[in-house]
């Protein structure tokens, strides 16, 4: 790209991913993920610019567009990868600010390799901003951001959004360089969580880390109000309505259920394969319904898709073995000739494929142990206009702040998530329509549109 923006984006990902052609040949193409998903439609809209890494090790690449955006690849080292992607932002951050559900390692040598790469996305940023333009930087890999690019561009209005939680000041105390990151975040004018509860925590810790001054939701930091807000992230509801009403889909969706040899119930999970999704809780509750025979052989199958997430890190290569092991076990016991209770895919599908699974799918099942949001259970009710279905969502996910008229569960009790899901396997046709008409009354109306529309309102004003 020539020229300066006077829109940006900051993330650790650009939206697209690269593909490689039979002849060698290397295209891009947009990348499935909750903040892609959210903000490329904004971006086109605003002719923007969107900076962030192009996905391989040891590669400097020029701007370039794609799909009406102005993409600009920030370089990454092998090294840097290691210990500022997967280390601190993935093995330090990442449990951390999700309850602490797996240990998070503090290594100094990660830290460093975390400023360094936020102080190179600062200075990129700086140098394509137009004078006074608006910066929107995203999530918890970059929260050096905002303060690093204020002290080289004071004239920005910077805006800081973070997609997963925000911890209680007890469990943020832990993190040995807490002051460096909340001075960072200090950076924005503006900054934005999921949920008042973060955004709360975040306050709170100013005052007690930093003993800043507050009022309602404006910080007084320095000679300026920084404010922190929620803005509840959701799905392009109308997009996803249209496609779940295409004559292709709505066929391909019966297709699916013959596949899987017509059960009564057919129930799903999709999940990039993480620690903090609940899988293994929810297939421990399925599989104790089938040993007591709450559920009888060939009445139901249940498809958990498991996108392949995040595979260098430790932690997440031990779940990967668990979950096979307890698909495996289930399975074993439960299957009947030409039949397996549970069909685990650990694949990325795409959007056609997904929304036909949404749809046929009678029961969507949704437990994670802590979530930001969580966008899985957003798009299953953008997708019923046949107002057929039930979603099954833990207290736990952001989304239960909003989505009251699901089956709400606790996932750390096993015995609750079992009667929810035969609750909900076995309510009404009535009941089901009921509550999702309401529940699909709210995605429409807080979609992604009015997120972005809000966050950025704030921002400008
Ligand atoms: P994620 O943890 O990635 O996002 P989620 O909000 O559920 O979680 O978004 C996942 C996205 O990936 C969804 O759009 C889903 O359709 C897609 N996806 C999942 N599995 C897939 C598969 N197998 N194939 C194709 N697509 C798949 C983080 C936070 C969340 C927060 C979002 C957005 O952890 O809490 O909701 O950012 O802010």
């Amino acid at each position: 790209m020539t020229g300066r923006s006077s829109f940006l984006i900051v993330a650790n990902r650009l939206p697209v991913d690269r593909t490689t052609g039979p002849d060698g040949s290397a295209a891009w193409r947009r990348s499935p993920g909750g903040l892609v998903t959210a903000i490329a439609p904004v971006m086109q809209r605003r002719d923007g610019a969107w900076l962030g890494w192009h996905g391989a090790a040891d590669e400097t690449l020029e701007p370039f567009e794609h799909d009406g955006m102005h993409l600009i690849p920030i370089p990454m080292s092998a090294e840097e990868i290691e210990l500022y992607y997967e280390g601190f932002s993935n093995a330090t951050l990442w449990p951390l600010y999700h309850d602490v559900v797996a240990p998070p390692v503090f290594h100094r040598t990660m830290w460093e390799a975390y400023r360094t790469v936020n102080r190179r996305f600062a200075e990129a940023a700086a140098e394509v901003a137009e004078e006074g333009a608006v910066v929107w930087v995203q999530d918890y890999q970059l929260q050096l951001v905002p303060a690093m690019l204020r002290e080289l561009r004071p004239d920005l209005r910077i805006g800081f959004f973070l997609h997963i939680p925000f911890p209680p000041v007890e469990l943020f105390w832990r993190l040995p360089w807490r002051k460096e990151v909340v001075e960072g975040l200090l950076g924005a004018d503006l900054v934005g969580f999921q949920l008042p509860g973060g955004a709360s925590n975040f306050i709170r810790l100013c005052r007690r880390l930093l003993g800043l001054a507050y009022k309602g939701n404006e910080i007084f930091y320095e000679d300026r109000v920084v404010r922190a807000q929620a803005f509840p992230i959701s799905v392009d509801f109308a997009e996803l309505d249209t496609l779940a009403r295409d004559p292709q889909i709505v066929h391909r969706a019966k297709e699916i259920r013959v596949e899987l040899g017509d059960p009564e119930y057919l129930l799903l999970g999709v999940d990039r394969l993480d620690y903090t999704k609940g899988i293994g809780q929810r297939l421990t509750a399925f599989g104790e319904l089938l040993d007591e025979g709450s559920i009888e052989p060939g009445e139901a199958v249940f498809v958990q898709i498991a996108t392949p997430s995040r595979e260098r890190v430790e932690e997440y290569r031990r779940l990967r073995d668990d979950i096979e092991l307890q698909v495996g076990r289930i399975n074993g016991e439960h299957s009947l000739l030409g039949h397996q209770p549970v069909q685990y895919l650990h694949q990325s599908y795409d959007r056609t494929e997904l929304v036909s699974l949404y749809l046929a799918a009678d029961l969507m099942v949704v437990t994670p142990l802590r979530d930001g949001m969580n966008l899985v259970a957003k798009e299953y009710v953008a997708c019923h206009h046949d107002l057929r279905g039930a979603l099954v969502l833990s207290e736990f996910a952001g989304a239960a702040g909003e989505l009251h008229q699901a089956y709400l569960v606790n996932p750390y009790n096993v015995d609750g998530v079992k009667k929810t899901i035969l609750a909900a396997m076995r309510a009404t046709p009535e009941e089901k329509a009921r509550k999702m008409r309401a529940l699909r009354r709210r995605v429409s109306t807080y979609d992604v549109n009015r997120w972005a529309g809000e966050f950025l309102t704030a921002l400008e004003s």
